[in-house]
């Protein structure tokens, strides 16, 4: 989905959701966004301005055919479901297949596994669809978000190598402001960092992709829980966790916009 506001020639966020298939809250939050946008343009002064100073491109599930599994078969399911070449096992990771240190530790190269990098990089149609689109907006799109869940962090880059991002206290600064913000209006928890920092090494990531494009604010959210849960977050907490997740969206789109 494409929001704009009749200013031509504005800058863009990109917000993608449901890479993984099970990560229900994911999808969840990006309609929750869409729906808060428009309801809110011309309501909420934050939100008025960013809207006026921003263009939003929201993709509510990039893994439709895994999201679509998880409701009629197996709700853990992560993966898409590309069927590979000798073996009867299904799916690659789409958060291991894109080009940034593809394939190397904290990937595998087996089918089998749930980290599955696929047989070369971008070889899947969800993750080349999503790479084209960045490649042919790069010049227009700023911010790069995407969506997952769980445990509660604001992700930076890079997750694909122990290497420091050449704006890392910039991008630092904007996720601890973030996580200040979410601990004072709500309660909560999020941790924030460099994601090889704070997880685990994860190449073949989005974020890192699309940094490395030259999209110089680019974010990976876990949203709830903490893990009580995990992706099995109750209904009851969907508004909460959204509602986090939106300041912390509108906290850093209104630091990019102070930027030249
Ligand atoms: O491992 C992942 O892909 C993400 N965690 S999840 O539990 N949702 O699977 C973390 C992604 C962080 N970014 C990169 N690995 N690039
Ligand atoms: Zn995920």
């Amino acid at each position: 989905m494409h929001l704009n506001t009749s200013l031509p020639n504005k800058k863009a966020m990109w917000i993608d959701c449901g890479i993984h298939a099970r990560e229900w809250i994911s999808p969840a939050f990006c309609l929750f966004f869409v729906h808060y946008s428009l309801s809110f343009y011309n309501v909420n002064t934050e939100m008025t301005r960013i809207l006026d100073n921003m263009d939003f491109y929201v993709l509510p599930v990039m893994n439709p055919d895994g999201y679509k599994y998880t409701w009629t078969n197996r709700r853990m399911w992560r993966k898409n479901r590309s069927p590979q070449k000798g073996t009867s096992c299904i799916g690659v990771d789409l958060n291991r297949n894109f080009d940034a240190n593809w394939c190397t530790t904290g990937a595998s190269s087996n089918p089998c596994d749930e980290t599955y990098c696929g047989s070369f990089p971008e070889s899947e149609p969800e993750s080349q669809a999503v790479a084209n689109f960045l490649r042919s907006h790069k010049e227009s799109i700023q911010i790069y978000l995407s969506i997952h869940s769980y445990s509660q962090m604001l992700i930076i880059p890079y997750s694909c190598s122990m290497d420091e991002a050449e704006n890392h206290s910039e991008l630092y600064e904007m996720v601890k402001t973030a996580a200040d913000e979410i601990r004072r209006y709500y309660r909560n928890t999020y941790t924030y960092g460099a994601g090889a920092q704070i997880i685990y090494l994860a190449p073949g990531g989005s974020d890192d992709w699309a940094y490395n494009l030259g999209i110089k604010y680019s974010f990976t959210f876990e949203l709830q829980d903490r893990g009580r849960y995990g992706f099995l977050l109750p209904p009851s907490h969907i508004q909460g966790a959204c509602n986090e997740a939106l300041l912390a969206v509108k906290t850093i789109v209104l630091k990019v916009m102070e930027k030249p």
